[in-house]
C-alpha cells in the first residue's frame, strides 16, 4: 500500500517532470528529496525511507563484502545506506530496490586491482538513488560505473565518475522498459567511450520520461558525449561538455529536447542525429539556445544512411569556430535565429533544410539562395539558378551560390530548393 502510493507520487512527478528541466536535488540529513522549481510549478521525487543503513557497520572480508552485506540489508520498505567518508575499495555491487546509496564529505569508492564489474548495478528495480558519491575506475579497460537495467523512479545526482574507459553511467534495457529517472549534477572526469549513455532498442522507444541537466563532462578524447539512442520523451539540458571527441550524439530518438547546453572544444560533432536502419527514425526535436563552440562540426546528422528525420528545430543557438562546418545541414529541419561563424561555415545537403534568421558573427544575414543579397527571395534569384541549370564548377558561368544544395552541380533541386523559397523575405 506504501508503496503503490509512492509510486502514484513519483508518477505525478515524473509526468511534471517531462514540462521541466530544472531540476534541484536538496540533502538534508534525514529527507532524501529530489525538487524541480520553475516559474509553473515543483514538485519533488521523494526517497525518504526511514530506515538508515551505515555501512560501517557491517562486517566483510573486503569493502565489496561490506558494501555488500549493506546492500543486502536494505528491507523491502526501503533504506538509506550511507557510505561514510573515506575511500572505499569496492565493485560489482548490486543494489536493490528502494535503496539509496548516500555518500557525503568525500566519499570515494576505487575500483579493486584486477576487476571490471561495474560498480553497482540495479536490474529490474525501482524507488532507488545514488547521490554523492566519488567513482573512481582508474581507467581500466572495459570497466563500467554504474548499470542500470530495465529500472524506472530512479535519481543519479551529484556524484563524480573519474577516470572511466568504459560508459561511467549506462542505462539499457533487456526485456522490460527503463523510465522515469533524473541524472543531474554529475561529474565525469577524464571518461572515455560514452560516460553518460543510454541506450534502448531499435524500433522500440522502451527507455523515456527522463531529465539530464547540470552534468559536467570534462576530458574524454576517445567517444566522450552524453550518448542517447532509441530513447523517447526526455529533456538534456544545462549540460557542460569539454575536451571530448563530441558533444552530444543521438540515434533514433522522439520527443526529446535539447536545450542551453555548452558544448565545447571537441574533435568531432557538437550534435549530430543519427539514424539507423529499421528504425521509425528521429521525430521532434527542439535544440535550442546551447552553444556549440570550437569543435569539428557543430552539428550534422552524420551517423547512419537513413533520412527518417522530421520535425527538428533548431533556435537560438550559436554555433561557432567550428573548424570545417558550424552547421551541415544534411537532414531536415527547421533552422532558426542561429549564429554562425562566417557564411561559409554552413553547408546545406538536405532540401529540407530551411533556414531563417540566420547570423554571422558579425551581424551579417545568411539567407540561403538569396543570390543578389538583397534578403528576400524573388525571381532574380530564381531565375539566375535556373539561367545556369546544369553548370558545375568547371564551367565560365559557375556561381557557388546557386549550387544551394551542396553537390557541385546546379541542378533541379536547387531550383526547385529557391523557388520554394519564392516570396520570403529576412527583412
Ligand atoms: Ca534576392
Ligand atoms: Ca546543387
Amino acid at each position: 500500500m506504501i508503496r503503490k502510493k509512492l509510486t502514484t507520487t513519483l508518477a505525478l512527478t515524473l509526468l511534471l517532470l517531462s514540462l521541466l528541466y530544472e531540476v534541484r536535488i536538496t540533502l538534508p540529513r534525514t529527507s532524501y528529496i529530489v525538487e524541480t522549481k520553475s516559474e509553473l510549478t515543483s514538485s519533488s521525487l521523494d526517497f525518504n525511507y526511514k530506515t538508515i543503513i551505515n555501512a560501517s557497520d557491517y562486517p566483510g572480508g573486503n569493502d565489496t563484502e561490506r558494501l555488500q552485506a549493506a546492500l543486502n540489508d536494505v528491507p523491502p520498505e526501503g533504506a538509506i545506506v550511507i557510505i561514510p567518508p573515506g575511500v572505499w575499495t569496492a565493485c560489482g555491487l548490486i543494489a536493490k530496490s528502494r535503496t539509496v546509496i548516500q555518500g557525503y564529505n568525500g566519499t570515494i569508492l576505487e575500483r579493486p586491482e584486477n576487476k571490471t564489474a561495474p560498480f553497482i548495478t540495479f536490474e529490474n528495480k525501482s524507488e532507488f538513488a545514488v547521490f554523492n558519491i566519488t567513482f573512481n575506475s582508474k581507467a581500466v579497460p572495459e570497466a563500467y560505473g554504474i548499470r542500470i537495467i530495465d529500472s524506472e523512479f530512479f535519481a543519479i545526482s551529484y556524484n563524480s565518475f573519474l577516470n572511466f574507459e568504459e560508459s561511467a553511467l549506462k542505462i539499457t534495457i533487456n526485456y522490460d522498459t527503463c523510465e522515469n529517472f533524473l541524472i543531474t549534477h554529475n561529474q565525469f572526469k577524464n571518461t572515455n567511450r560514452v560516460p553518460l549513455f543510454l541506450f534502448g532498442l531499435p524500433n522500440e522507444r522502451l527507455i523515456k520520461n527522463f531529465v539530464i541537466t547540470n552534468n559536467t563532462i570534462i576530458n574524454g578524447l576517445i567517444n566522450g558525449k552524453i550518448g542517447i539512442a532509441f530513447v523517447s520523451d526526455g529533456i538534456i539540458a544545462n549540460n557542460t561538455i569539454i575536451n571530448t571527441e563530441h558533444g552530444i550524439a543521438t540515434r533514433c530518438i522522439s520527443n526529446i529536447r535539447i536545450e542551453g547546453n555548452l558544448i565545447e572544444n571537441f574533435t568531432s560533432y557538437g550534435i549530430y542525429l543519427g539514424t539507423q536502419i529499421g528504425d521509425e527514425g528521429t521525430i521532434n526535436i527542439t535544440i535550442i539556445n546551447n552553444n556549440i563552440l570550437n569543435g569539428y562540426i557543430g552539428i550534422s546528422k552524420w551517423y547512419g544512411s537513413e533520412s527518417h528525420i522530421t520535425q527538428i528545430t533548431i533556435s537560438n543557438n550559436n554555433f561557432i569556430n567550428n573548424s570545417l562546418y558550424d552547421i551541415m545541414a544534411d537532414f531536415p529541419a527547421y533552422f532558426i535565429d542561429n549564429v554562425i561563424t562566417s557564411r561559409e561555415k554552413l553547408i546545406i545537403l538536405c532540401a529540407g533544410a530551411l533556414f531563417k534568421g540566420t547570423k554571422t558573427l558579425d551581424g551579417q544575414i545568411v539567407m540561403p539562395g538569396d543570390l543578389d543579397a538583397n534578403l528576400s527571395i524573388d525571381i532574380a534569384d530564381v531565375a539566375q539558378v535556373a539561367m545556369i541549370y546544369g553548370a558545375t564548377p568547371e564551367d565560365d558561368n559557375w556561381n557557388p551560390d546557386a549550387d544551394v544544395i551542396t553537390n557541385q552541380k546546379v541542378d533541379i533541386q536547387d531550383i526547385a530548393y529557391v523557388a520554394s523559397l519564392f516570396g520570403s523575405s529576412e527583412n
